[in-house]
């Protein structure tokens, strides 16, 4: 039912619950970023080539037990290399939600990762915004845990206005994409009824 009414509605913002969150993909290169994006758009493993631009792509994720509850998300996926990084910050401007990308087996590049995470995170414009690491790459032997991770790039020295959450994850096989977009789909929400409420009783 509700499927049905996002794809005729002209414009599903207009639809309270049916709206479209717009949501940014940032990390490191290499992280596994636009194979994520294409393991949730096509539910399988895609060859990819290092992104120069962007890439972006509407997707559907189940947001609770029935298949009736589900929410589109925009999803942009920046290319991560060095000298793209500085365009992070246009896309990221008035996002709903962040997800880092981080190659779970590849610890010599955590404190990179960390820098970056924490230098988009605290920049004016995303005061607040609700943030998903993930850790990905768990297929591989070695990758650390969402737990180790979640340590090493210090997710909890984010802002306090910051919810967070760190989820283990694949773009190979696809576990934890589910959990993990469910919960940022779930911070989002909380983040616009505080904002919201904060609104009335101003
Ligand atoms: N084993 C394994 N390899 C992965 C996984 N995700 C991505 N890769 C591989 O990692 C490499 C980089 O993947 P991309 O998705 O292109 O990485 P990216 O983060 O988009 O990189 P940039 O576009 O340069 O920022 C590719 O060789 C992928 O096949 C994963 O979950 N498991
Ligand atoms: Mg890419």
């Amino acid at each position: 039912m509700g499927n049905h009414l996002t794809e005729m509605a002209p414009n599903p913002s207009f639809l309270p619950g049916f709206q479209s969150l717009h949501v940014v993909v940032i990390g490191l290169d290499c992280a596994g970023k636009t194979s994520l994006l294409y393991r949730l758009k096509l539910k399988e493993f895609v060859e990819t080539i290092p992104t120069k631009g962007f890439n972006m792509e509407r997707i559907k994720v189940a947001t609770g037990s029935s298949k009736a509850h589900s929410s589109t998300l925009q999803v942009w996926d920046v290319g991560g290399q060095e000298k793209l990084r500085p365009l992070w910050k246009s896309y990221t401007r008035r996002t709903d939600g962040l997800v880092f990308v981080v190659d779970a087996a590849e610890p010599e590049r955590m404190e990179e990762a960390k820098v970056e995470l924490h230098r988009i995170s605290r920049s004016p414009e995303n005061q607040g915004v609700p943030v998903l690491v993930l850790a990905n790459k768990q297929d591989l032997d070695g990758a650390m845990s969402a737990l180790e991770v979640e340590k090493l790039l210090a997710v909890h020295e984010l802002s306090s206005s910051t919810q967070h959450h760190t989820q283990g994850c694949s773009a190979l096989d696809g576990q934890g994409l589910q959990p993990g977009l469910e919960k940022l789909y779930h911070m989002i929400l909380k983040r616009r009824k505080m904002t919201r409420h904060s609104k009335k009783t101003r």
